[in-house]
């Protein structure tokens, strides 16, 4: 697929995409849930990348689904089928590899919601983050009701919900939105930093590891445990397992190969 609305670049094992739609604040169209959804199918199984960070640029990550394109949307349009935004921040939350967050200026609404579907979010001092759509008479409809009560409880969920108001930076790392908050200019540093770390340990336990919590917190926690046993169990029959116990027992960095 050829790409019109996001950029893609691969370095060292690590995927960055950035949304590239400047003129109106990277909003999310249907060709960009399209152009996420084939990214994170075609960075999922490409076995050369390791980590994914989804970003907007320096300036803004995104200001929410594209109000233009909604704007005469009819009910039975919007209900039929699977939405391509639901299609696109499902296949992102469940790629087989960390995906990374990377957040400048503001994230609202979808743009919001697409940081709840990463793995991890990092916020430059700059951002701006909220699920305005209360204001527009609709509701955050793109997991926003769903992922962000998992992520922060019911309460503050709501709150930010119910008033549509933005939060800065600090604030999302307060209440738990984000991971981390770091100063603008040294976003994509940070965001390569922790992307390094994760890429560092072995491919098919990061995997196991992601699927463990995301599987985990669809079950009851004695289902979870159990799925959580599963994981555990065959990851016994990987080389990484052999090479990292290995490796711990000789004093030495283990070196995973991802099988
Ligand atoms: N959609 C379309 N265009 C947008 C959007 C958007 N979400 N946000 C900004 N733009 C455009 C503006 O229209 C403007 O275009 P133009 O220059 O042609 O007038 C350009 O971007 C620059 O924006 P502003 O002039 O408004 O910039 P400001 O710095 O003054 O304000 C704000 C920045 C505060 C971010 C402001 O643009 C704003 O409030 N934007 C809308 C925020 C919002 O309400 N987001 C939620 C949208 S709804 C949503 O995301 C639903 C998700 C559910 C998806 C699932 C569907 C099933």
């Amino acid at each position: 697929m050829v790409y019109e609305t996001i950029l893609v670049k691969i370095e060292e094992g690590i995927a960055t995409v950035t949304l590239n739609r400047p003129e109106v604040l990277n909003a999310l169209s249907n060709q960009v849930f399209n152009e996420l959804a084939d990214v994170a199918l075609t960075l999922g199984a490409d076995d050369s990348v390791r980590v994914v960070i989804i970003t907007g640029g320096n300036k803004v990550f995104a200001a929410g689904a594209d109000i233009g394109q909604m704007a005469s949307a009819t009910a039975v349009a919007v209900s039929s089928g699977n939405h391509p935004s639901h299609r696109a921040f499902n296949l992102l939350e469940n790629m087989p590899k960390p995906v990374i967050a990377a957040i400048s200026g503001y994230a609202l609404g979808g743009g919001c919601e697409l940081a709840l579907a990463a793995d991890v979010r990092i916020a430059a001092d700059n951002a701006q983050l909220g699920l305005p759509e209360i204001k527009l008479g609709i509701l955050p409809g793109g997991g926003g009701t769903q992922r962000l009560p998992r992520l922060i409880g019911s309460g503050r969920a709501k709150e930010l919900i119910f008033s549509g108001d933005f939060i800065n930076a600090e604030e999302a790392w307060r209440i738990g939105l984000v991971n981390k908050v770091v100063p603008a200019d040294r976003l994509f540093e940070e965001a390569d930093k922790m992307a390094k770390r994760f890429a560092a340990r072995g491919a098919v336990a990061l995997n196991m590891a992601k699927s463990a919590v995301n599987e985990g917190l669809r079950m009851d926690l004695e289902a979870g445990l159990q799925y959580e046993h599963k994981c555990f169990s065959l990851l016994f029959a990987t080389e990484d397992q052999k090479e990292g116990m290995k490796a711990f027992l000789e004093k030495r960095p283990a070196k995973f190969q991802g099988k």
